[in-house]
C-alpha cells in the first residue's frame, strides 16, 4: 500500500513531508490533533493568518458547525497548514484522488488509534462537489438556452401578475419559479425523459410552488393556450384554466403527482422509486434506467416527511432516484436557517444516510478566483457565513461583497483586486449556472449504488430586483408596478417595448422562431413532453364471481373476524390468474396482527436483496420468507411509507400501465387519523385499490385504549370525495364489495379507492340472505326482518360492523321481553348513504319540475314501521347525518370519546351501544311516542342491569 515507513523510497511519489511527519508525531497525540483538525475539517477557524473578519470574529461557529472545531488548535502555523495542502495536492496529481482518499482514511485511522478524538462531520467544504476541472461539457446551445428560460421566466410571471390583475388576492407564485428555472430547465433540455411507448420513461415530481413556470413551458411548447395561462388560478372559466398546483384530479392529462402539501413529495418519491425495483425484481416491468426526480424546497426539508424514509432509498440503493432541493435559503416567512447553514445541515443529513450528496454552490464566475486561492482561503471563507448573512450578500452591490465578504481577510480582497464592483455583483450562484447543473444532473443520472441529492444554492426571486429578489416578502410577491416590469423585461431580454411591457402580454415567440424550434427538437430527441398523464393499462376483464363466491356461503358456524374473512380473500386472489400476479399486499408491521402470517410463506416479503439469512424460524410453517420477487410489502413501522408505496402501486396503471391492486391494511387508528393528507393526495392522484382500517371499532378493539380504539376513522374518511367507505360486519359483504371495487376501478376504471374497516371480534358468519348484494353497495340492506307482523309496537334498528351483531341481540330482547316486533338492518355505508341523500336533494333543487327523486335511506324505510335506532362503533354523528332523510325521529347511539382498556362487553356498557342499550333506546322512543308506559322503560333500565347514573363517555 501507498502509507508504507518508506515513503520517501516509493517510486515515482515525491517526499510527503507532511505526512511522515505526522505518522512519526503519533504519539504525542495533542499536538497532532491540532494538525489533524486543522488540514481536514474545512469548517475549521484558525486563529492565524487573520482569515477571520470583523463581522465573523465577534461570532460563534454558524449553527451546524462544532464548537470543538471552531476552537483555535495549537502550535500550528499558515505555512505548515501550507506544507499539508500541498502534499495532498501533489498526491492528488501523482496518483490522483483514490490514492489521496485512501491516504486520508489510513490517516484517519490512524490517528484514532492514537487516541485522537476526532470531531464528527459529515459534512464537506462550503464549495462545490464537483470541481470545474472535472466538469463535462455543456452539450446544449447555452445562449439559446438562456433565451428560451427568460420567456418562460417572463411567461410564468405574467401569468400570476395578471391573474392578480383581473382577480385581487387570487395569488400565485413567481419566487419560487424564478429560483428555481435553471434547475428546470437544464433538466427539460437535457435530462428528463418521457414516457413512450419504448420506454416507461423518467418520474418527475415538480415543487408544487414552481407550477406557473412549469405552466409557462408548456404554452411555449404549445400544449397550453394562452386563454388557459390567462386563467391560471381561475379553473371555473370557459374554456378552462389552469389549478394553482399539481392536480391530477383537476389536470388528469398534465399532472401526475401532487405536492403541494409539503413534506408529501419527497417520501412518495422514494417509494416511488422503490416501487419501480419492486415491478422490475418482479418481473412485472423490464429493467430500466428511469429515473425518479423529486425538486423539492429547502423549507420544505422542515416537514418530517421529507427527510423521514431517506434511509430506505440508501438502504435499497436507489440509484434510480434524485433529489434536487432548491436552496434558495429562505422559506414563506423568512430565511430557512438565517444563523445557520442549511445546506451543510442537509448535507450531513444525507450523507449521514449514505446518499451521493452534490453540492451545486458556486456559478462558473468563482472558478478561477477559486484557482487563484492556492491557500484554499476562499472556501473556508464560504463556510463561514451564516444563512442570513449569504441572503443579504447575494443581492448586494459589488462593493458591499468585496468589503463584507472578501474585506474579512487582505488575502481575500487581493484576490479579486483585478475585478470591478460591477463583476463582483455578478458572480452567479450554482443553481442559476447551467454548466454546473448540468454537470451535477450528469454526475447524478450515472451514479451507481446510492441515490443522489442535489443542493443547489439559488436566489429566492432571482431577476425580481427591488420587487423581491431575495427579500423576506417575496414568497408572496405577485404584483410589480412599472418600472419593475421594465426592469425584469430588460434584465431577461424579452421583446416588448416599454408601453406593451406594462400590460404584461403572454409572449411566445413564431413557430419557426430559433427558441421554438429548439424547445421542440430538446423534447423530442427526450420521447416527448413532460409532464404528461395518461392512462396506459388495459382494463381487466373477468367477472371473478367464482373467486368471491365460496365468501357468499357464511362460515357454517365457525368463528371468524372479517379480518380473518378478509385475509382468506386476499389469499384466494393472490392465487387468481387474473389478478393473482397484480395484488399487492401492503402492511406496516402488522401482519400477525391481522393473521396474515401465513401469506409470508406462500406469497413471499418482498426484498430487494433476497435473504441474506437463515430465518430463525425457518422450520416453521410458517417462516418469514423475504425473496427478491416476493409480493407483500412489509414495509416496517411506517404508514406514511406504507400509504406512499399503496399510492405508487394504486397509480401504476397511468404510471407504468400496470393494473396493480393495492390492498394496504393498517391500524385502522393509524390511518386517515395519522396519514390523512397522504390519503388525499392519494385521492387527488385518481389511486385505486384497497385501505383495510384493521382491529377497527372503539369497542371491537378490546384492552388497546384510548390511542388506539378507534370510532372516528369512517367520519374522517367522509371528506375524501372518491372513497368509499364501508363498515361491513360479515364476510359475504366484504366479498361482495370487493368484487365490485375491482370491477369499478380496474374494468370500468372509475377513479375511486375503497376503505374498508374490518374487525378481530370471532364470530359466526352468515351466509348471504338472499340477493342483497344492491343494498350492500348501496350503504344498507334489512338483514333480519321481525317475524312478528302483528305487534303494534314496532322497531327498526340499524347497525353496522360488530355492533350489527348487538342490534340482533336487542331485537330478541325487544321480541321476547318486551313484545316490540324490531327488523334489523345492516347499515354497511353511511357515508354512501349521505352522499346519495345530498345527491337527491341537489337534484330536486335543480330541477324542481321533474318528479322528485327519493333518497335510498326513504326508500328503504318507506314500509318499515316504527322507531329508528342506530348503533355505531363510530361517532353518533354517522347516523346522524342521515336521519333528515328517514321518516321518523332516529335515535342514534355510538361511541364518542376517548377509548379505555377494557374487555368488549365492558367497552360496549361504557359507551352504551350494546344490546340493552339499543333496546332501551328504542323502548325510550316508544314511551315517547305515547306507545308504552314509562313505567316498562323505568323497568328495562332495572331489569337490563343498566346504571342511570354511570359517567358521560363523552366527557369523562
Ligand atoms: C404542509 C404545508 N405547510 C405549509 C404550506 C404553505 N407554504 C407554501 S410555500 C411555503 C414556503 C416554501 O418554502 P421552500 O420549501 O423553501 O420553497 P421555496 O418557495 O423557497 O422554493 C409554505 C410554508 C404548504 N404548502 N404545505
Ligand atoms: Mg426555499
Amino acid at each position: 500500500m501507498f502509507l508504507t515507513n518508506d515513503l520517501d523510497a516509493m517510486p515515482g511519489k515525491r517526499p510527503n513531508r507532511r505526512l511522515t511527519r505526522y505518522l512519526s508525531c503519533s504519539h504525542r497525540a495533542e499536538s497532532c490533533a491540532g494538525v489533524y483538525s486543522k488540514v481536514f475539517n474545512p469548517l475549521n477557524k484558525g486563529k492565524r493568518g487573520g482569515a477571520l473578519g470583523a463581522t465573523a470574529k465577534k461570532k460563534g461557529p454558524a449553527e451546524g458547525m462544532n464548537e470543538e472545531t471552531y476552537a483555535q488548535p495549537h502550535g500550528i502555523d499558515d505555512v505548515e497548514i501550507q506544507e499539508w495542502l500541498e502534499s495532498l495536492d501533489s498526491v492528488l496529481e501523482s496518483s490522483g484522488p483514490e490514492v489521496a482518499t485512501e491516504i486520508l482514511e489510513r490517516l484517519r485511522a490512524h490517528a484514532t488509534v492514537a487516541g485522537i478524538d476526532l470531531p464528527f462531520t459529515a459534512n464537506t467544504p462550503y464549495a462545490n462537489t464537483i470541481p470545474a476541472r472535472l466538469e463535462p461539457l455543456f452539450p446544449g446551445d447555452q445562449e439559446l438556452e438562456r433565451r428560451i428560460k427568460s420567456l418562460i421566466r417572463w411567461n410564468a410571471l405574467a401569468m400570476v401578475v395578471r391573474a392578480n390583475r383581473v382577480e385581487h388576492n387570487i395569488g400565485g407564485h413567481i419566487s419560487t419559479y424564478a429560483s428555481a428555472a435553471t434547475l428546470y430547465e437544464v433538466g427539460f433540455n437535457h435530462f428528463f425523459r418521457a414516457r413512450t411507448e419504448e420506454f416507461e420513461g423518467d418520474t418527475v415530481y415538480f415543487q408544487g410552488h414552481a407550477s406557473p413556470g412549469i405552466y409557462a413551458r408548456a404554452f411555449l411548447e404549445g400544449r397550453i393556450s394562452a386563454q388557459q395561462l390567462e386563467n391560471f388560478r381561475r379553473e371555473l372559466k370557459p374554456g378552462g384554466g389552469l389549478s394553482s398546483y399539481p392536480h391530477p384530479w383537476l389536470m388528469p392529462d398534465f399532472w401526475e403527482f401532487p405536492t403541494v402539501s409539503m413534506g408529501l413529495s419527497p417520501l412518495m418519491a422514494i417509494y416511488q422509486a422503490r416501487y419501480n425495483r419492486y415491478l422490475e425484481d418482479r418481473g412485472l416491468k423490464p429493467v430500466t434506467d428511469a429515473k425518479v426526480w423529486a425538486f423539492i424546497g429547502d423549507g420544505e426539508t422542515d416537514e418530517p416527511e421529507s427527510l423521514g424514509a431517506i434511509t430506505l432509498a440508501s438502504r435499497e440503493k436507489l440509484d434510480n432516484l434524485i433529489f434536487v432541493v432548491n436552496c434558495n435559503l429562505q422559506r414563506l416567512d423568512g430565511p430557512v436557517r438565517g444563523n445557520g447553514q442549511i445546506i451543510q445541515e442537509l448535507e450531513s443529513a444525507f450523507r449521514g444516510a449514505k446518499w451521493n450528496v452534490i453540492k451545486v454552490l458556486w456559478g462558473s464566475e468563482w472558478d478561477p478566483i477559486l484557482e487563484r486561492d492556492t491557500e484554499g482561503l476562499l472556501v473556508k471563507r464560504m463556510g463561514e457565513l451564516v444563512d442570513g448573512e449569504y441572503q443579504k450578500l447575494v443581492v448586494s452591490p459589488g462593493a458591499y461583497v468585496r468589503e463584507h465578504f472578501f474585506g474579512s481577510d487582505p488575502r481575500l480582497l487581493q484576490l479579486v483586486e483585478p475585478l470591478p464592483d460591477e463583476a463582483l455583483r455578478r458572480l452567479r450562484l450554482g443553481g442559476h449556472d447551467p454548466r454546473k447543473v448540468y454537470a451535477a444532473y450528469k454526475a447524478a443520472v450515472e451514479h451507481k449504488g446510492s441515490p443522489t441529492v442535489i443542493l443547489a444554492r439559488t436566489i429566492k426571486g432571482y431577476g425580481l430586483g427591488e420587487a423581491g429578489e431575495g427579500k423576506n416578502v417575496t414568497h408572496q410577491q405577485k404584483k410589480l408596478n412599472e418600472d419593475e416590469l421594465r426592469e425584469f423585461r430588460s434584465r431577461f431580454g424579452i421583446p416588448l417595448n416599454d408601453e406593451d411591457c406594462i400590460e404584461v402580454p403572454f409572449y411566445r415567440p413564431l413557430e419557426d422562431s430559433v427558441e421554438i424550434q429548439y424547445l421542440r427538437a430538446r423534447r423530442e430527441a427526450l420521447g416527448g413532453y413532460v409532464p404528461k398523464r395518461s392512462i396506459r393499462a388495459n382494463p381487466l376483464v373477468a367477472d371473478h364471481d367464482e373467486l368471491f363466491k365460496e365468501f357468499l356461503g357464511g362460515s357454517e358456524g365457525r368463528e371468524v373476524s372479517t379480518t380473518m374473512a378478509f385475509v382468506g380473500m386476499l389469499r384466494k386472489m393472490l392465487r387468481d390468474p387474473e389478478i393473482g400476479k397484480l395484488v399487492v399486499p401492503i402492511v406496516p408491521d402488522e401482519a400477525r396482527t391481522f393473521g396474515m402470517e401465513s401469506l409470508f410463506r406462500t406469497a413471499g416479503i418482498y426484498s430487494s436483496v433476497g435473504q441474506r439469512y437463515e430465518p430463525v424460524d425457518v422450520n416453521t410453517l410458517l417462516y418469514y420468507k423475504e425473496a427478491k420477487d416476493g409480493q407483500i410489502l412489509e414495509e416496517g413501522i411506517t404508514e406514511a411509507g406504507s400509504m406512499a408505496s399503496c399510492i405508487a402501486a394504486g397509480s401504476a396503471y397511468a404510471t407504468h400501465g400496470i393494473n396493480t391492486i393495492p390492498f394496504f391494511i393498517f391500524y385502522s387508528m393509524f390511518g386517515f387519523q395519522r396519514i390523512a393528507d397522504f390519503i388525499w393526495a392519494a385521492a387527488d392522484m385518481r389511486v385505486r385499490g384497497f385501505l383495510l382500517g384493521g382491529t377497527s371499532g372503539r369497542t371491537t378493539l378490546a384492552g388497546e385504549g384510548l390511542q388506539h380504539q378507534d370510532g372516528n376513522s369512517h367520519v374522517l374518511a367522509l371528506p375524501v370525495p372518491n372513497n368509499m367507505a364501508y363498515d361491513p360486519a360479515f364476510a359475504y359483504e366484504i366479498a361482495v364489495i370487493i368484487q365490485d371495487g375491482i370491477r369499478r376501478m380496474y374494468k370500468e376504471g372509475e377513479n375511486i379507492f375503497y376503505y374498508i374497516t374490518v374487525m378481530n371480534e370471532p364470530y359466526a358468519m352468515p351466509a348471504m340472505p338472499g340477493d342483497v348484494k344492491e343494498g350492500i353497495l348501496k350503504g344498507m340492506y334489512r338483514f333480519r326482518a321481525s317475524e312478528n307482523k302483528k305487534s303494534k309496537l314496532r322497531a327498526q334498528l340499524f347497525g353496522s360492523g360488530a355492533i350489527l351483531r348487538e342490534a340482533l341481540q336487542a331485537q330478541e330482547i325487544l321480541e321476547t321481553k318486551y313484545g316490540v316486533a324490531a327488523d334489523v338492518w345492516s347499515v354497511t355505508s353511511y357515508k354512501a348513504l349521505y352522499n346519495d341523500g345530498n345527491e337527491t336533494e341537489r337534484l330536486n333543487r335543480l330541477h324542481p319540475g321533474t318528479k322528485p327523486r327519493v333518497p335510498y335511506v326513504t326508500q328503504c324505510l318507506a314500509d318499515a314501521p316504527g322507531v329508528l335506532i342506530a348503533a355505531t362503533d363510530y361517532l353518533k354523528t354517522l347516523p346522524n347525518m342521515i336521519s333528515k332523510w328517514m321518516p321518523r325521529r332516529l335515535a342514534s347511539l355510538g361511541t364518542d370519546g376517548f377509548g379505555r382498556s377494557e374487555g368488549r362487553a365492558a367497552l360496549r356498557d361504557f359507551f352504551e351501544v350494546d344490546a340493552r342499550f339499543i333496546a332501551l333506546a328504542a323502548l325510550h322512543e316508544l314511551f315517547v311516542d305515547g306507545k308504552i308506559e314509562k313505567a316498562v322503560v323505568d323497568g328495562a333500565i332495572k331489569d337490563l342491569g343498566i346504571n342511570p347514573e354511570k359517567p358521560n363517555p363523552v366527557t369523562s
